[in-house]
């Protein structure tokens, strides 16, 4: 049987909000689906969700929902913007589903039953961010000394469990040889570079379960109902149980493995490490292919929730169109590379490509062809040496364009298609169909109008897996309905006498930025505005303000003030206090355990004991900041701080909310 072409994107977490990043990786990947279709291949497009987990759990539980209602109403997000995207996956897997959960229980019975799988107790820096353990020396150490998460770069905690364990020690050595043997396994060159410094170093075994009691919401072990697996590995294996592992044979041998798996770099490590040696231990071979793409930033910045800076594909959608997004996001960087994201990027972008080059091109031809031609396709007549360089320099294009593609240099196959364009143009500005026509030269218009034509034929063929629907409309405009990429390279594949349809411009001047986007970057600009915009006449103002004060009797106390994006890295949150104590070494100090909406309680160390008993703090919610770098207080780690309102004679009161929240809402 033909081996199917199996393309995979990540299972994005469904408690995130889609944005670019997502939709990144998943028009690469449709990209690359329909152009392995149009060349006749058989393919399977998986996307889908990971829906256990911690966070999910938290967030469930703070809607008030149950898990799975609150991931079956989240995973529409994903679901519905891939739709509008025009996504054309063959599945959307989510890992709640029970052809997933059935499997990687089965997977997990086999391994335990071998041995692959044991049970063990174990301290690590445990990252609630990144949901995994490290070692001592894989953790990084802060200017201030807190440890900090390698993947997230958040506070880690010391944490004591009895876990199972996947001895992915065992097939460190297979995974290196493979590595070796496989050039073309893990790409770009960096990430492969990347990858070959973690397996130089020791490979350890990987903590595969947490306690049910601290995450209830994942899969549960099917020997030992106080475990369910950690994400990881019930999420990689989806990659698997999707195609039909241990279900359909048949379907599973024809598609694994895959031609490409495509992550994020940010996510390399358990797509490499972990996937590998979990393929290798089932006896598997991992992926022909796994790209870990470039990072996109937006104007300039990190994309984070508290900037507020994520950038809304369906608003991109609404202002911009399907196939304009998909486009300018392909071109925009080079697949392996870091990129940045801007409207005024998007414009420039845009207008070059798509309405100077190509729309412009395609305008050209069929208004020439309707003017001077009775709006058909010329016969091609004549073919003289402007043809004949025109055919070798478009085949030489074609021919770019395809090993780019082939090689997931969506950014480099579309500049070959741009240049396509150009030389379409080109040759019409040399060819000069106007002065034919006023000379009268019938034959060798029409033989220019062709070519022009034959030259949009393939622009809009070469165009339809990253522009979809317009590349649909290019074509219908020259008469062609069911467009192949077969003889794309000859000038010579459209029909003599079909009608032109000159239609709107296919891709209109984007001379301004559309209205709603406009109205969102002022929005934003207003919401990062009134502290930012004081800048020196605010300062001066607060300076006046100063001075004045002076010779008033009693001063107003004047501020430093500091930016938006300053305050926006303060995690201020609502903490629950769970018990508190009389700090040992020091009589002003209270020792608290609160629950911050976290896994483990939190201790703070706080000066409030002058004020507030032990006794009477436990129950109350108040406000902390959480991501001040932890702290010894005579003796006693603080990891984070209580905020309270003091007056001249010391603490007022704690500060809290004015109605009952959730532990761990965020102060904002
Ligand atoms: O990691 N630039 O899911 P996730 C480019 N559930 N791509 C980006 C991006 C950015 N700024 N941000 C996100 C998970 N991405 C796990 C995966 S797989 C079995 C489990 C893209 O929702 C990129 O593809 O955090 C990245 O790898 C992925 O989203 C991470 O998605």
């Amino acid at each position: 049987m033909a081996k199917t072409f199996y393309i995979s994107t990540p299972l994005y977490y469904v408690n995130d909000v889609p944005h670019i990043g997502h939709t990144y990786t998943t028009v690469a990947a449709d990209v690359m689906a329909r152009y392995q279709r149009a060349k006749g291949r058989k393919v399977h497009f998986l996307t889908g969700t990971d829906e256990h987990g911690q966070k999910v759990f938290r967030k469930a539980t703070e809607r008030g929902l149950t898990p799975q209602v609150h991931v079956d109403e989240l995973v529409q997000r994903f679901q519905k913007l891939w739709e509008r995207l025009d996504c054309t996956h063959d599945d959307f897997i989510r890992t709640t589903e029970k052809r997933h959960t059935d499997v990687v229980q089965e997977v997990l019975r086999e391994l335990f039953e071998r041995g692959d799988i044991y049970k063990e107790s174990y301290a690590g820096w445990y990252s609630t961010s990144a949901e995994r353990f490290w070692t001592e020396k894989d953790v990084l150490v802060a200017e201030d000394g807190t440890k900090l998460c390698p993947d997230t770069q958040q506070p880690v905690e010391w944490l004591e469990e009895t876990n199972y364990w996947f001895r992915m020690s065992k097939y460190a050595d297979k995974l290196r040889t493979w590595t070796a043997e496989n050039a073309d396994w893990i790409r770009p060159e960096t990430r492969k570079n990347e990858l070959m410094g973690t397996l130089k170093k020791d490979i350890a075994d990987l903590c595969i379960t947490r306690p049910k009691e601290r995450l209830p919401w994942g899969i549960p072990v099917p020997w030992d109902s106080d475990y369910v697996t950690y994400v990881w590995f019930d999420a990689l294996l989806n990659y698997i149980t999707a195609i039909g592992y241990r279900r359909d044979d048949e379907r599973f041998a024809a598609c694994w493995p895959a031609d490409f798996q495509l992550i994020g770099k940010d996510i390399l490590t358990t797509h490499t490490v972990y996937w590998g040696t979990m393929l290798l231990a089932l006896g598997l071979d991992p992926a022909d292919c796994i790209y870990a793409h470039g990072w996109w930033t937006v104007e300039g910045r990190k994309m984070s929730k508290s900037v507020g800076n994520v950038v809304d594909p369906n608003l991109l959608v609404d202002a911009y169109g399907a196939d304009s997004v998909r486009y300018v996001l392909m071109a925009e960087k080079s697949f392996g590379g870091d990129g940045d994201f801007s409207h005024k990027g998007f414009q420039l972008r845009y207008n070059a490509d798509l309405a100077n080059v190509m729309g412009n091109l395609l305008h050209r031809g069929v208004a020439m062809s309707e003017k001077w031609l009775g709006g058909v396709v010329a016969p091609l007549g004549v073919i003289t040496n402007a043809e004949s360089e025109l055919q070798a320099e478009i085949s030489e294009l074609t021919s770019a364009y395809d090993t780019h593609l082939n090689a997931l240099a969506y950014n480099s196959a579309l500049e070959s298609l741009v240049n396509i364009g150009k030389a379409g143009n080109k040759y019409l500005d040399s060819e000069k169909p106007w002065a034919l026509n006023k000379a009268g030269d019938q034959a060798r218009l029409a033989t220019v109008m062709r070519h022009t034509l034959e030259v949009c034929r393939v622009v809009g063929v070469l165009l339809a897996p990253f522009c979809p629907n317009k590349s649909q409309e290019l074509l219908g405009r020259l008469g062609i309905s069911a467009p192949t990429l077969q003889d794309l390279g000859e000038l010579s594949g459209l029909q003599q006498g079909a009608s032109l349809t000159h239609g709107d411009p296919l891709f209109p001047r984007m001379d301004e930025l559309p209205a709603t986007i406009a109205a969102a970057l002022e929005t934003a600009a207003a919401a990062a505005g009134p502290l930012k915009s004081l800048g020196s006449s605010g300062a001066a103002k607060a300076e006046k303000k100063a001075k004045k004060s002076k010779s008033s009797t009693k001063a107003e106390p004047t501020f430093e003030t500091i930016s938006f994006e300053d305050f926006a890295k303060v995690e201020i949150r609502v903490v629950q206090v769970l018990s508190a104590a009389q700090h040992p070494d020091a009589d002003r100090l209270l020792v608290l355990q609160v629950n911050a909406g976290e896994e483990t309680p939190r201790t703070i160390v706080a000066g409030i004991a002058s004020k507030y008993s032990p006794e009477e703090l436990v129950g109350k919610k108040l406000l902390g900041v959480l991501n001040l770098a932890p702290r010894k207080l005579r003796g006693v780690m603080s990891q984070g701080m209580l905020l309270a309102a003091s007056g001249s004679k010391g603490i007022l009161s704690m500060a809290s909310t004015l109605v009952d929240v959730a532990p761990g809402s965020r102060i904002s």
